[in-house]
């Protein structure tokens, strides 16, 4: 049996267990509880908070966890990244109220600076020789600086919108994140056939997220041109339609691309061109 840890509640609680389920796993709801038992697949979910699963991980309380990778980083534990997930996506970022100079890391020299992220921080300083104070503060980082309890903070952005709120800009990303598959090195060699049945599934799920299945009407003297436009599996399936001269063409394109393949496939002389999400892709 795996122990699977993720975030009991916040910002990856959702798509986490979407994950699970999508992924064909039947799990209890953990708003209520610390623990729920996976109906149909060898395992068992521990509703944790985020900024402990590492240390859980790393002591193997959990095989596996669902967790943002910046507490990984932070809490610098001795864990393998089995996956990237794709959600949760953000960055720790040094930010300045609104107009002050900033020239690289040496305009912190001697600076106070709020973070939640005081190791990831101190490792940012270090390698750019900089002395600076952290103060180490657990939420609302970003008011900091306007109530004079610091020059400059150190925290997690996505849109912006919280800095731009509060008169601060970024000015330098220490690390890029977003949600992980983690595992433990001793789970990993005992566990590694239910925790690799676990992982392959996470992958064709995220591989499906990311492709859409095509299919659209095509005169038959199109057909190779089109395909040409279709960065396919192995080669589109072609169907004959009723009408005389016509063929249905079948295929999966990646989302990235989407735009960009559909005004092709129109100016080659496709019609009724449809366009289905896909549940699976195993390849
Ligand atoms: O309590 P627990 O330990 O379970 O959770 P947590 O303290 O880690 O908090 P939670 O649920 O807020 O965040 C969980 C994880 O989501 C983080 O560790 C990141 O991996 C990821 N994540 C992604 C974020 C953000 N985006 C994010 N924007 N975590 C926090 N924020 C906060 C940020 O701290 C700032 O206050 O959102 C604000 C900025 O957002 P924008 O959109 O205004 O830029």
């Amino acid at each position: 049996m795996i122990k699977i840890a993720v975030q009991k509640s916040g910002r990856l609680y959702e798509d986490s267990l979407r994950l699970l389920k999508d992924c064909g796993l039947y799990v209890e709801d953990g708003l209520d509880t610390l623990k729920a038992e996976v109906r149909n697949f060898d395992a068992e979910v521990l509703f944790l908070r985020n900024s402990d699963i590492p240390k859980y991980l790393e002591d193997g309380v959990a095989d596996i966890a669902i967790l943002g990778e910046n507490v990984l980083i932070e809490k610098n534990v001795d864990v393998a990244v089995v996956e990237k997930l794709g959600f949760s996506k953000c960055r720790l970022s040094v930010a300045l109220p609104k107009g002050a100079e900033f020239n690289g890391a040496a305009s912190l020299e001697g600076k106070k600076i709020a973070t939640s992220y005081p190791h990831s921080l101190q490792q940012y300083l270090d390698k750019n020789g900089v002395n600076a104070s952290i103060h180490l503060i657990s939420g609302s980082v970003e008011i900091a600086p306007n109530i004079g309890l610091a020059d400059a903070i150190c925290d997690l952005v996505s849109s912006g919108n919280t800095l731009f709120k509060n008169g601060l800009e970024e000015k330098e990303i220490l690390l890029k994140s977003e949600a992980v598959l983690a595992a433990n090195y001793k789970s990993l060699k005992e566990k590694g056939e239910l925790i690799e049945e676990l992982a392959f599934r996470i992958r064709s799920v995220l591989k499906a997220r990311k492709n859409k299945y095509i299919l659209f009407n095509i005169p038959n003297d199109k057909i190779e041109e089109a395909s040409k436009i279709l960065p396919v599996l192995k080669s589109p399936t072609v169907l004959p339609l009723v009408e005389e001269g016509w063929s249905s063409l079948h295929s999966v394109i990646s989302d990235d691309d989407f735009w960009n393949i559909m005004s092709k496939l129109k100016a080659c002389g496709a019609q009724g061109i449809l366009v289905i999400p896909i549940e699976k892709m195993v390849v």
